[in-house]
């Protein structure tokens, strides 16, 4: 074919959208045909993803998308490590967890003093963070475990009710700990150790294949054809975004910035020597097999959530508003530490920020503003220190550090990376994500010929800034 029509849906922690995309040889053209916000409910006392809430918004969109242009293909990504669980009528046992719930306290450490860390690092190359799938199953509860028999994780849920075919895609595979990235199956030695069924998961597959028509009733619905077909994308969000970072060489950093900041390099083999397993940096498939060697930041989240707070208290703040005010706060005066665990859980956002900068002997943030810079400039710097870390770990050299996602918007914060880097920052697409699953969609259908030719439609279609670092030294004291 010499150019595609195709429709992303990506959903991602805070919000879901759809995409459509006028994919040819020179053409990469996209528009937002629809964007709901994605709020978690509580379902029985246990954090849950309002999945029929997320389906009506997939399929809004894609009856939208379909009426500004005829889509011949749609590909589904999300968040990584989710999932549903179906019984043997194919029926969800009960809305997909969220990740922050706290079913999981303990239970990662439980494993890891059970099976030891080098054992899991080894089979897996994954990192260790609570959220993994491993720890999430290990959580729920015994008869659920055995009354389940499929485990989908959530892009392959969608892709199930929206085609009827089961499968388990390989780049959100990778995200669960029970995947061994270096043969590139499923890990039975894994699955083994932990004691869980080996059964749940289903065959790996492909980004780039075609499943073939939607379901007819859903046709009818849409308003679409048998000749649409869903294919798999990279459908891992992150894997996606990365696919879509406009780099012209393999020099380079991506921070794919949202809810969470993905920090890493791309490479062509997993890294899993002592030192990486010490620096907990993890090993995700990419497009073409490649590794996404990073460690998961806790982003925007830190922002968002600081925000939702203030609005419940009733000093509710706009985003622009405070980030404007952000940028006249002074710089570096208190900073937390962006990976720790304790930013995890929803809650009283602002208030653990100033508990952490009171534990460390730093002024504690009072203001919106002084939080927001605080929560800023301590991003830029794990940004800083973990492309710092890649570039030691896999041997890497980093010219230039690409931004994409929502937190490309933040002019500031991507300032204050470019100069705790000491290196350019190229910030955009903002829809990275959804620009990587059409660029994965129009690979099978024969419209784009590699990954190299992907990135060079996003350099040249997309709106892209550039950001050159200033006052590195500032920085330094903070990065030893
Ligand atoms: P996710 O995919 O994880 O849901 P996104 O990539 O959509 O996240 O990014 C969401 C983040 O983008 C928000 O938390 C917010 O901080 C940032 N953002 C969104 N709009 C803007 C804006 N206009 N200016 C600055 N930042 C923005
Ligand atoms: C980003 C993301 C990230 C995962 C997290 C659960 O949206 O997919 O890569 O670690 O969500």
């Amino acid at each position: 074919a010499s150019s595609l029509i195709a429709a992303a849906v990506d959903l991602g922690a805070s919000s879901g959208r759809v995409v459509l995309g006028r994919i040819g040889p020179d053409q990469l053209e996209c528009q937002l045909v629809h964007r709901f916000p994605n709020e978690p409910i509580d379902v029985k006392g246990r954090l849950s993803w309002d999945i029929e809430a997320l389906w009506d918004g997939v399929l809004t969109g894609l009856r939208e998308a379909n009426r500004h242009g005829a889509v011949e293909s749609i590909g589904i990504d999300s968040w990584g490590v989710d999932y549903g669980l179906l019984d043997d009528q194919g029926m969800l046992l009960a809305p997909p967890a969220h990740y922050r719930d706290s079913r999981t306290t303990g239970v990662m450490e439980r494993v890891r003093a059970q099976v030891g860390d080098a054992f899991l690092y080894e089979a897996t190359g994954l990192q260790f963070i609570a959220i993994n799938t491993l720890y999430q199953l290990l959580a729920e509860r015994p008869e659920d475990l055995e009354r389940a028999q499929t485990l989908l994780l959530i892009p392959d849920l969608l892709c199930y009710r929206l085609g009827g075919t089961i499968g388990a895609e390989r780049t959100i595979a990778s995200t669960t700990q029970l995947y061994d990235v270096a043969a590139g199956t499923w890990s039975d030695a894994v699955f083994e150790a932990v004691g869980l069924p080996r059964r749940l998961v289903p065959p790996l597959r492909e980004p780039g294949e075609q499943l073939g028509p939607l379901r007819p009733e859903l046709r009818s619905r849409l308003g679409v054809t048998d000749r649409v077909l869903l294919t798999t994308v990279a459908s891992h969000d992150t894997a996606s975004a990365v696919a879509a970072v406009p780099a012209e060489d393999e020099h380079f950093a991506y921070i794919s910035c949202g809810t969470w900041s993905l920090v890493g390099v791309e490479l062509d083999a997993p890294v899993r020597t002592q030192e990486s397993l010490a620096a907990n940096f993890t090993n995700e498939v990419g497009v073409d097999k490649t590794i996404r060697y990073l460690r998961n930041v806790t982003g925007l989240w830190l922002l968002q959530e600081s925000l939702r707070h203030w609005r419940d208290t009733g000093d509710e703040v706009a985003l622009e508003q405070v980030l404007e005010a952000a940028q006249h706060e002074p710089p570096l005066r208190s900073v937390i530490d962006a990976e720790s665990d304790e930013f995890l859980p929803p809650g009283d956002m602002p208030g653990r920020i100033r508990a952490y900068c009171r534990r460390t002997g730093q002024p504690e943030p009072t203001t919106p503003a002084a939080v927001t810079r605080c929560v800023l400039d301590s991003l830029a710097l794990a940004h800083a220190r973990v492309i710092r870390l890649a570039e030691r770990l896999s041997g890497r050299r980093v010219d230039v550090v690409h931004i994409v996602g929502g937190g490309a918007q933040n002019t500031l914060l991507c300032q204050l990376t470019a100069d705790a880097c000491g290196r350019p920052v190229v910030a955009g697409p903002v829809e990275a994500t959804a620009i990587g699953n059409l660029l994965v969609q129009a690979r099978a259908a024969g419209v784009v010929r590699d990954r190299a030719h992907g990135r060079e439609l996003v350099r040249r279609t997309q709106s892209l800034r550039r950001y050159e670092p200033r006052d590195h030294e500032r920085w330094l004291p903070h990065l030893s």
